[in-house]
């Protein structure tokens, strides 16, 4: 899906706009008012830069996770029947997937995710730590229907989706996520779902504007792939990182803001900014348990069990088919 810089550089031409993320920036950025999408953030510097969020002091999500993961790994192996398959919608570092793994006896395990490399990489080292276990990566956007290896077919399915990466999607396409999942997975199935819940505004705010500065650079780093994937001539300096939390939408915001007015290129279309003005690049759903357990209902699930913090900071939902 990546495009070599050098190629689309000299490319000016619609019919040039060939990748994805080319299509998308042009299209986002032409928006009113202009946005790019959060898929992009996760270039190699993109995802080391994350993986760097998940150790500061100010990014609860990631610890709160993994500790309600590991403290209540007895309950949540419990609803998990014997010889089950695990399928992981997208997949990052691989120590959340290993706390189910070693809980739970599970027959098989499929990582699907858009970056085919990354999941094969992680298959050989998750094959090494759990002999027994079928691993059978698969190259797919999990945001549309696909087939499971026939491998799995005659297995109870058990969905995992946890970061709260479901806070990534609008409402509605979140429902339309899980409807597919439920399609995906079939009858009978079910999923464990990590979702951000809302709390105090303070803690929400520094979550995404750290002392720091690595979420800034994060943000920024999206500007620094299109410059080199797609040729644009964003002047970094010129574009500060912006994070708020919209009340009443339950979400997180982050915006890049342009800091005069300027004209930036990108494969022979221009894009001018007035000062101030924003490109919206993420949104991060906080949910309260009841809004998630209407959105599940409302989604072919029901909501067979709860996991929280002593401080009900994140949550984590088993999910049943209906
Ligand atoms: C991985 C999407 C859950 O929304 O908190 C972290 C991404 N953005 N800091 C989130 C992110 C800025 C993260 N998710």
């Amino acid at each position: 899906m990546n495009v070599h810089a050098p190629a689309l550089a000299d490319a000016h031409l619609p019919g040039e706009l060939t990748s994805a993320f080319a299509r998308d920036a042009v299209g986002d950025l032409s928006q009113q008012p202009k946005r790019l999408s959060p898929k992009y953030f996760y270039d190699a510097a993109g995802s080391e830069l994350f993986e760097a969020i998940t150790r500061l002091p100010e990014y609860y999500p990631t610890r709160t996770e993994l500790g309600i993961l590991r403290e209540k790994g007895r309950e949540i192996a419990a609803i998990i029947p014997v010889g089950a398959a695990l399928v992981e919608f997208g997949a990052g570092a691989t120590t959340k997937v290993r706390l189910l793994l070693e809980n739970s006896s599970f027959e098989a395990y499929v990582p699907v995710d858009i970056s085919g490399d990354f999941i094969h990489a992680q298959a050989d080292a998750l094959r090494r730590d759990f002999p027994s276990l079928l691993v059978h990566p698969l190259a797919a956007d999990f945001t549309a229907p696909f087939t499971l290896p026939g491998a799995i077919a005659k297995m109870a399915k058990v969905g995992f989706f946890p970061g709260s990466t479901i806070g990534n999607f609008e409402p509605h396409e979140a429902c339309h996520f899980l409807r597919s999942a439920r399609e995906i997975l079939g009858q009978g199935a079910q999923m464990v779902v990590g979702a951000d819940l809302e709390k105090d505004e303070r803690v929400l705010y520094n979550a995404y504007n750290d002392a720091a500065g690595v979420t800034a650079r994060f943000n920024l780093n999206l500007l620094v792939r299109i410059n080199r994937e797609l040729g644009g001539t964003f002047d970094l300096s010129a574009f500060t990182h912006r994070a708020i939390y919209n009340r009443d939408r339950h979400r997180i915001e982050m915006h890049l803001i342009s800091k005069r007015k300027q004209t930036v290129r990108m494969l022979g279309t221009s894009f001018s900014f007035r000062p101030g003005e924003s490109i919206h690049t993420e949104n991060s759903y906080k949910y309260s348990i009841d809004r998630f357990a209407a959105l599940a209902r409302g989604s072919g699930w029901k909501v067979r069990e709860t996991w929280t913090d002593r401080a009900r900071m994140f949550s984590v939902h088993a999910l049943m088919a209906e």
